[in-house]
């Protein structure tokens, strides 16, 4: 009987030693994590990354940064691809399209790759709640979208003194982001009778054809008084298109997003607000987020994150400037 006892302790003995050692092994394991942005050269996603690389230098994690050139998803998906090819522990992606990405992330998902998805959501966006199809990513962490877009309307229709034809300069249909800013900003102005809301002009992300676009929407409206651009390349488009019209100060302009060429806009008069998302912070969380499930963790389906209003008399204090997107 006594031996048995002992026999038993020295078992106990090595399956807690066992454990510590498998506890430990977890412990040190080094995760990779997949960041793939809309595109690589847009300062919004850039300083996403730095939030991320801060993140995973705090946990100890890789992080793998690996984009296509042009906001599209047909260059995204074999980016998507090639990463779970490289069956990295955890993908970070901002889906270029609500539902052309959802085929090709459930690759990611029947691989056992955990998915969270940043700034754009596939499907609905209501992730975890077995509805169906594109429910699987773990969570959506990003702006408030519909809001940032209530918030553009507000300081355009303010800026106009609430009357006049204003139109949205928008990227194309299909992106969450700039589908919600739209829909905000429509909504929020139907609070302005005196305000007429234009035809949306869609602009493929291309600056140059955003700013050629208001200069064909100024001409068929020499009463325009202003506009919304939807996003960095949008509103960076529609300031261009104002200059070159000799209207700045005319044609009032509120861009999304904070570059530093938005700022120099701000300054000189041509952008009256800019909304500056928090990029970084999405990055941070994002990468928290994984190796939270990584290690155990239960972790939000959504996490929202702020925005900062900036214009002439406040981007230069410090509480707002560091909001400036890196370039
Ligand atoms: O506005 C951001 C991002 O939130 C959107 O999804 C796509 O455009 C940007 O990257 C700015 O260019």
């Amino acid at each position: 009987m006594k031996k048995v006892a002992k026999a038993l302790a020295a078992l106990a003995v090595g399956v807690s030693v066992l454990a510590g050692t498998v506890a430990a092994q977890a412990q040190d394991k080094k995760f990779t994590i997949a960041l793939i942005p809309g595109l690589t050269t847009d300062g919004f996603y850039i300083t996403m990354r730095r939030g991320a690389e801060a993140a995973a230098k705090a946990v100890g994690a890789e992080l793998v940064f690996q984009g296509a050139p042009e906001f599209n998803p047909v260059l995204q998906v074999p980016v998507l691809d090639a990463i779970i090819a490289r069956k990295p522990d955890a993908i970070l992606i901002a889906p270029t399209d609500k539902v052309q990405l959802v085929e090709p992330l459930k690759k990611a998902h029947a691989a056992g790759i955990p998915v969270i998805t940043v700034d754009t959501f596939i499907g609905t966006g209501n992730y975890q709640t077995g509805a169906g199809d594109a429910d699987f990513p773990l969570s959506y962490i990003a702006s408030d979208n519909v809001l940032g877009g209530r918030m553009a309307a507000r300081a355009l229709a303010k800026a106009i003194g609430e009357k006049g034809k204003v139109y949205v300069s928008n990227v194309k249909p299909g992106i969450s982001t700039t589908d919600q800013r739209e829909e905000g900003f429509k909504a929020e102005m139907k609070n302005f009778p005196g305000i007429e809301v234009l035809e949306t002009q869609f602009n493929d992300n291309d600056s140059n054809k955003a700013a050629s676009q208001m200069q064909s929407v100024f001409a068929r409206n020499s009463d325009l008084a202003g506009v919304f651009g939807a996003n960095l390349f949008s509103a960076l488009g529609a300031a261009n298109g104002v200059q070159q019209a000799g209207q700045t100060g005319k044609v009032r302009v509120v861009a999304f997003d904070a570059p530093p060429s938005i700022v120099d806009n701000l300054k000189t008069g041509l952008v009256d607000i800019a909304i500056a998302q928090h990029p970084a912070e999405i990055g941070f969380f994002g990468v928290m987020s994984a190796f939270a499930h990584l290690t155990g963790q239960s972790i939000p389906t959504a996490i929202g994150t702020g925005f900062t209003v900036m214009d002439k008399d406040n981007v230069a204090k410090p509480e707002i400037a560091q909001f400036i997107y890196t370039d």
